[in-house]
């Protein structure tokens, strides 16, 4: 008897060839706002970085949406169809279906992210401590192209949960977030469904402490996108000449961050190209939206989605939103 593992199914759905990739972001940094698109965070010193981001006093997301979850998760799996597909986008290390498994019992669980090598040790992972659950890791810039059709349609009778936690629906701007989720939308037939979590609104000074921590690893993660950029532009960069600037934009409901240039400079993008950089002026590298409950259900409504339920911790500062199509 063999008690090998059979490694968990693979595909691969990356669609920009790396070259076009390249064009995008050199593109970006030389517009007049310059500006670096925020996946180029999470190389995996920044992953590493926003673990940690994670776990500061001042990031108050990732443990408030955990608390909701904790609290409330036999409610929220009693409202969701049974033998279902549970996709995690932007599944990371599983970690947080993993927690969902025994509530939920599904017929398949589908990891999807954009680092393959990442992902697949993922998978793995959950696999060997659910030997007898289907895996399927989908390798895809999910946030760009979403299509998984054709593998849900192997499963015709299990419904798709697409599972989108960790408010990263706020890094999106609002109409880019809609297109999004009509995407999420045009998968669910009629009993598929959304679990989504979304940062609310609150006072400022909470906002901008999250994003500008005073350990300053906030500063390390948004710093170190300059790293990526180099080697994927054969650029140089040199982070120390940048600082890390984050506030609280009223008007449009979100955090900026920025990378601000201490001096006026140059930097080479390439062989080809240079880049000039006047004293304090930045690069824009991500913004994180913010709801009130109200605004987050109208952008549901908008994207084709009716919320069914929500879930809140006791000061309002997160919402988790089950939707089903309209
Ligand atoms: C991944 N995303 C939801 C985080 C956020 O809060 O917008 C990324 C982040 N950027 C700085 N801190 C955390």
């Amino acid at each position: 008897m063999s008690l090998a593992l059979e490694l968990p199914r693979l595909e691969t759905t990356l669609r920009l060839p790396a070259q076009d990739e390249r064009q995008q972001l050199l593109h970006g940094l030389l517009q007049t706002q310059a500006h670096i698109d925020s996946k180029y965070f999470y190389d995996d010193r920044g992953c590493e970085l926003f673990t940690d981001i994670c776990r500061l006093d001042e990031y108050y997301p990732t443990r408030t949406e955990a608390q909701i979850f904790s609290e409330h998760r036999d409610a929220i799996a009693a409202q969701l169809p049974r033998d279902l597909q549970w996709i995690d986008l932007g599944c990371g290390d599983c970690g947080k279906t993993l927690q969902w498994l025994s509530s939920i019992k599904p017929a398949r669980v589908i990891g999807v992210d954009i680092a393959g090598e990442f992902l697949q040790s993922s998978m793995i992972s959950v696999a060997q401590q659910h030997p007898q659950l289907e895996c399927v890791g989908v390798v895809s810039d999910f946030t760009q192209h979403l299509d998984l059709h054709a593998l849900l349609a192997e499963e015709p009778n299990a419904p798709p949960v697409f599972f989108y936690p960790g408010s990263s629906i706020g890094n999106f701007e609002p109409r880019a977030a809609m297109r999004f989720l009509r995407r999420i939308r045009a998968h669910c037939g009629e009993h598929g469904r959304l679990l989504i979590g979304a940062d609310l609104i609150k006072p400022r000074a909470i906002l901008e402490a999250a994003y500008d921590d005073a350990l300053g690893v906030t500063a390390a993660f948004n710093l170190n996108v300059l790293e990526v950029v180099n080697r994927e532009l054969d650029a140089d960069f040199q982070p120390e000449r940048f600082r890390h600037f984050a506030q609280f934009d009223e008007a449009h409901r979100r955090i900026e961050m920025h990378l601000i240039a201490r001096e006026r400079h140059s930097v080479s993008l390439g062989r080809h190209t240079r880049r000039y950089f006047g004293k304090d002026e930045g690069i824009l590298t991500e913004y994180s939206h913010k709801y009130s409950l109200d605004e987050f259900r109208a952008l549901l409504a908008a994207s084709g989605l009716r919320c069914s339920h929500y879930w809140t911790d006791p000061q309002d500062w997160f919402g988790v939103f089950l939707a089903e199509p309209l």
